[in-house]
């Protein structure tokens, strides 16, 4: 059983507001047909269509005016949109994909998961399905609504599943000595121990509303000691996913314990 974290920076635009990247949503939606290993989940970030929404009414800090409740709605809304592009995607490529919606199967509390029945995700990938989730504005029991991260949602479904591997597919080869994108000297870190994260990891260019590459990795770090193989790879270079779906050594970084 394995998750497929397909970054927001991956499968849309980050600069260009709500829009997709159909290019790489369909030669992925290829990658996993091909690679023909199932069980598995796949869960996406929010990129340019859940981030500026959430951003602009404040979303993830929780109601404080009654106007944010539109735009709670427009967040999700969003969210369900780049979901709709994606399953359909995945469809067309044999892949039988579907759309499960994070807001209508659990909360968080204080930002974190709070209650959320797996049982019914689990349901899904027993009759052969591929469940399609996403980060979303979920209701929140202390701060009404929230903004649930993708990795967040992943570190939970791979404790509760025993995900065997987790993939991220994000837009760099791993993780680096520095920032890749800012200083050309940064090394890629093949392995590293989900101890040192934080002393190991530079800056993201983007840091988005759930806490850019840190937060990823913080929640990275929980599958990894329930048990899961995590590894992190560019999913803009042709193959990588599907030959680290299909458990091949693949230029990536691996989170150990
Ligand atoms: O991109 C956040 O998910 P992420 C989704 O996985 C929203 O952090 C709604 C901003």
């Amino acid at each position: 059983m394995q998750i497929l974290k397909l970054g927001g920076s991956v499968v849309t635009y980050k600069d260009e507001y709500m829009s997709a990247h159909t290019e790489n949503i369909e030669r992925l939606a290829k990658e996993i047909a091909e690679a023909d290993s199932y069980p598995l989940v796949i869960v996406h970030g929010g990129g340019s269509f859940g981030h500026p929404v959430a951003k602009k009414h404040k979303i993830a800090e929780g109601m404080v005016e009654n106007s944010q409740i539109y735009g709670f709605s427009a967040t999700h809304q969003a969210m369900v949109k780049l979901n709709e592009i994606i399953v359909d995607t995945l469809l067309e490529a044999g892949v039988p994909a579907f759309a499960i919606s994070p807001s209508s199967m659990l909360n968080t509390k204080g930002k974190r998961l709070h209650e959320l029945d797996t049982g019914l995700v689990k349901d899904y990938i027993e009759l052969g399905m591929v469940p399609v989730l996403y980060g979303d504005a979920v209701l929140d029991s202390e701060q009404s609504f929230a903004i649930l991260s993708g990795d967040q949602l992943i570190a939970k479904l791979s404790n509760d599943l025993g995900a065997d591997r987790v993939i991220f597919g994000s837009d760099v080869d791993g993780i680096f000595t520095n920032n890749p994108k800012l200083n050309p000297d940064a090394e890629l870190i093949e392995k590293v121990s989900v101890g040192n994260i934080e002393a190991n990891v530079g800056d993201t260019t983007h840091t988005d509303v759930t806490g850019g590459m840190l937060g990823k990795l913080s929640e990275a770090a929980e599958a990894v000691k329930g048990g899961a193989g995590v590894i992190m790879v560019n999913a803009f270079e042709a193959g990588r996913v599907k030959a680290a779906l299909r458990g091949e050594k693949v230029i990536g970084t691996l989170l150990t314990l």
